[in-house]
């Protein structure tokens, strides 16, 4: 039976990887925080499964790899954890480069200190916020790369080192340079599920307005369910490369807010520019109360707009089809954004009381207390 370790487990990746892999027979490892809290809500289905296995261990604690690896024996890692929230890196910027850069040195130092670098195959979590201040459109492997936050500076020294320690050492790593991808386990505070649980709250009377920042940027969205199963194709190849993996088709935010309303039986017309944009409830359906026709929906804060922001992203899946078989047309940009929707629906209704007590971590948002 092969074993895989996979950090960041909790997270929304993850999750879906720990499934895909236990469905194809893996005994699958996976490492958590140890903390004061805990949220291990996305895998808690998991715990008690035989194959699935956690242990504590921290990106930024090079003994508590050594000794995992050592313990587990590998046969491929995962390395997904990151602190992954751009807005978040410019807030803590070192603690970003800790963790997104320094901490994969930190998981291939660990594969080599326990000597399995000619047995270990190592997946690392990239991103298309490589292209950043975008030098061309769509982005596919050659594209040069421009980052454009402190997340993305140091997500660039972890796609150099895997490719150095993969020629200087002869080591099976590869990146998957993957595009936005979500799903009904994204965290709260990204883009689409901002939206999504924003709609769902105001259909269902708990919130008044969503505030976001800039309507005008453009992302190539795909399904992260969709997704894991690349990041374990790129480890079945014959040869360590990396792959660009994305759906090829792009979309704006102020499009993924006009969806997401819709699915969740409001119809909003955007009017006015910039700061003074405003989504206007213009007709209702479904359960959805008639007494938010005419109301603005959603607004444009100052407070959600980042000190740089990358605005066009669009990726160019072809590499990944060809030499891996993958498709990435399988979950639709509109079904995406409807299935985040139903299942964001179906928690707000459920929640009842408790829906309103979250209204609260929305107000933060909405002021920028918390972003
Ligand atoms: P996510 O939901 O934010 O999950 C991040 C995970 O990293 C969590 O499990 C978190 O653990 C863990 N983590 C953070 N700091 C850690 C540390 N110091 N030591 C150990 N674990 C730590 O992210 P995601 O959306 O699943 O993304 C997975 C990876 O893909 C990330 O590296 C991200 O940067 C990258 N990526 C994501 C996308 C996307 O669109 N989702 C696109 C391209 C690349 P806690 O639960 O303890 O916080
Ligand atoms: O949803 P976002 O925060 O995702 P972003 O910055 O693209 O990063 C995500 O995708 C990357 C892959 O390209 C990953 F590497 C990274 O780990 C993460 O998963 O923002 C998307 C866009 C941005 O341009 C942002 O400025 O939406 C814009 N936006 C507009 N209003 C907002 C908001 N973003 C957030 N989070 N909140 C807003 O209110």
């Amino acid at each position: 039976m092969k074993k895989a370790l996979i950090t960041g487990v909790t997270g929304q990746d993850g999750s879906y990887l720990s499934e895909f892999l236990l469905e194809k027979g893996y005994d699958v490892h996976g490492i958590i925080r140890r903390s004061s809290v805990d949220f291990r809500e996305r895998i808690a289905h998991l715990e008690g499964h035989p194959h699935f296995h956690l242990h504590f261990g921290d990106l930024g604690d090079s003994m508590s790899l050594v000794k995992v690896i050592g313990a587990i024996q590998p046969d491929e890692i995962y390395n997904l954890a990151a602190q992954s929230h751009v807005q978040v890196s410019f807030d803590s910027p070192e603690f970003t480069a800790d963790v997104d850069a320094t901490g994969v040195l930190r998981v291939l130092e660990a594969v080599r200190a326990n000597h399995l670098e000619k047995t270990c195959r190592i997946y690392q979590a990239s991103t298309s916020e490589l292209y950043g201040k975008v030098e061309e459109v769509p982005q596919n492997e050659n594209t040069p790369f421009h980052p454009y936050s402190p997340y993305a500076v140091a997500k660039l020294y972890g796609f150099w080192i895997v490719k150095e320690y993969r020629e200087a050492y002869n080591m099976f790593c590869c990146s998957g340079i993957l595009f936005n991808h979500e799903s009904e386990r994204r965290g709260e505070t990204f883009v689409t599920r901002k939206i999504t649980l924003a709609a769902a709250r105001i259909a269902q009377g708990h919130q008044d307005c969503l505030y976001l920042g800039n309507l005008d940027s453009l992302r190539d969205w795909g399904y992260a369910k969709d997704y894991v199963e690349c990041m374990w194709l790129i480890l079945q190849n014959d040869k360590p490369e990396d792959f660009v993996i994305a759906t090829g088709v792009q979309h704006s935010v102020r499009e993924f807010a006009y969806y997401a309303f819709k699915y969740a039986g409001i119809e909003l017309k955007f009017e006015g520019e910039g700061l003074n944009e405003k989504g206007i409830c213009v007709a209702v359906s479904g359960n959805a109360p008639e007494s938010l026709i005419g109301k603005t929906l959603v607004a444009v804060s100052k407070d959600f707009y980042r000190p740089t922001d990358v605005v066009n992203l669009w990726g160019d899946p072809t590499k990944a089809k060809a030499k891996l078989g993958w498709n990435p047309s399988k979950t639709s940009f509109e079904e995406l954004v409807k299935l985040m929707v139903e299942s964001d629906m179906a928690k707000v209704a459920s929640e009842g009381a408790a829906a309103k007590v979250r209204t609260n971590l929305a107000e933060y948002l909405e002021k920028g207390i918390v972003k």
